[in-house]
């Protein structure tokens, strides 16, 4: 069912399943193959935000609406939509009422916007796992953001990936290639990049960037069940694997990241709570209950 609010969106969609803890946010633009515009992005970040803060929710799946009207073609997401793209980044133009009532000076700061990098950090770093639902075309940003999901499940029929970043002059200098690199392995990921040809599903799960090829009409269910066994673990155990298989690609963010989630833990101790009661008790904190365990 439509998560309340979802209908104020334009560009993607935003429903919760009904038995399974899980959300599917889709790009709606099937005519456009879901290329992103600045809207577009922020309409996925809100609801990817949304998704991130629920207790309720265990599991994203990311994807793409299809076919398209126009020609039946279906489409993950085409990256940055290049018809608003600016001198500087993609711009909000007139059919794009995203930014109508901005502050002035906020609408002249967002005048060419490379968001879709803090929705790849937003799920890169959201505690629980972001699957990659690819229904056709994987292309530019839209293979990185692929790219950045925990997992990648591909419509055998219809997914292709590609990377199309050097055509249209653009590098995604993170994630999209350098953690692609991590995945499939310097020598593929230039190739990738450097050659731009365009590999299906079986392709992208033999090269180990894809979990699964799937036949088209069973995707969406295949991809629930997926959300479902997932969401069957341990929440605290999902969260914690999440943030050991990011922390030694994320450096001290990464650390950082998942030392919170430790302090989270320490904080829930008898021993946390003897510090935080002795404070407000204005006495010394008596540790000697406490052994130092090895
Ligand atoms: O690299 C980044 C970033 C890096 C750092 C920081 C931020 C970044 C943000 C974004 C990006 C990028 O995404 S750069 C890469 C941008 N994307 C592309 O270069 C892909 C362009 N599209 C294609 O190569 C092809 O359209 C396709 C392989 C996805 C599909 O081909 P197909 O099946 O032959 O369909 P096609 O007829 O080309 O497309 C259907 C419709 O969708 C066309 O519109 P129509 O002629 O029907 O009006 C087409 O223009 C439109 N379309 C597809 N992709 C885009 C697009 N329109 C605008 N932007 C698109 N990306």
């Amino acid at each position: 069912e439509q998560v309340d609010g979802a209908d104020a969106f334009d560009d993607v969609t935003y429903h919760r399943g009904i038995d399974v803890p899980a959300v599917r946010i889709a790009f709606d633009r099937p005519e456009k193959r879901n290329a992103f515009r600045p809207g577009t992005v922020d309409e996925l970040y809100a609801a990817l935000d949304d998704a991130r803060k629920r207790a309720d929710v265990g599991c994203v799946l990311l994807t793409g609406n299809g076919p398209s009207p126009k020609d039946g073609g279906w489409a993950f997401c085409a990256g940055g939509d290049q018809s608003v793209r600016g001198e500087s980044g993609y711009e909000y133009r007139d059919d794009d009422e995203a930014d109508e009532g901005d502050d002035p000076l906020v609408r002249e700061a967002k005048a060419g916007r490379l968001h879709i990098l803090e929705v790849q950090r937003l799920i890169r770093f959201m505690p629980k796992p972001v699957v990659a639902v690819v229904p056709g075309w994987a292309v530019g940003g839209g293979h990185s953001l692929h790219v950045v999901c925990d997992l990648t499940l591909a419509s055998e029929d219809h997914a292709k990936f590609l990377q199309t970043d050097p055509d249209v002059a653009s590098f995604d200098g993170g994630f999209g290639s350098a953690y692609l690199a991590k995945q499939i392995g310097q020598k593929k990921a230039r190739e990738v990049f450097f050659r731009g040809k365009t590999y299906s599903a079986e392709e992208a799960v033999e090269m180990g960037m894809a979990n699964e090829a799937i036949p088209h009409e069973e995707l969406e269910d295949i991809a629930l069940e997926w959300a479902d066994e997932m969401t069957d673990k341990s929440p605290t155990a999902i969260r914690m694997l999440k943030y050991a298989f990011n922390l030694t690609d994320d450096g001290l963010v990464g650390q950082q990241v998942f030392s919170g989630e430790a302090t989270r833990l320490a904080y829930m101790t008898e021993e946390a709570q003897e510090g935080r009661d002795a404070f407000l008790e204005g006495r010394d904190p008596d540790f000697s209950g406490y052994p130092w365990h090895y």
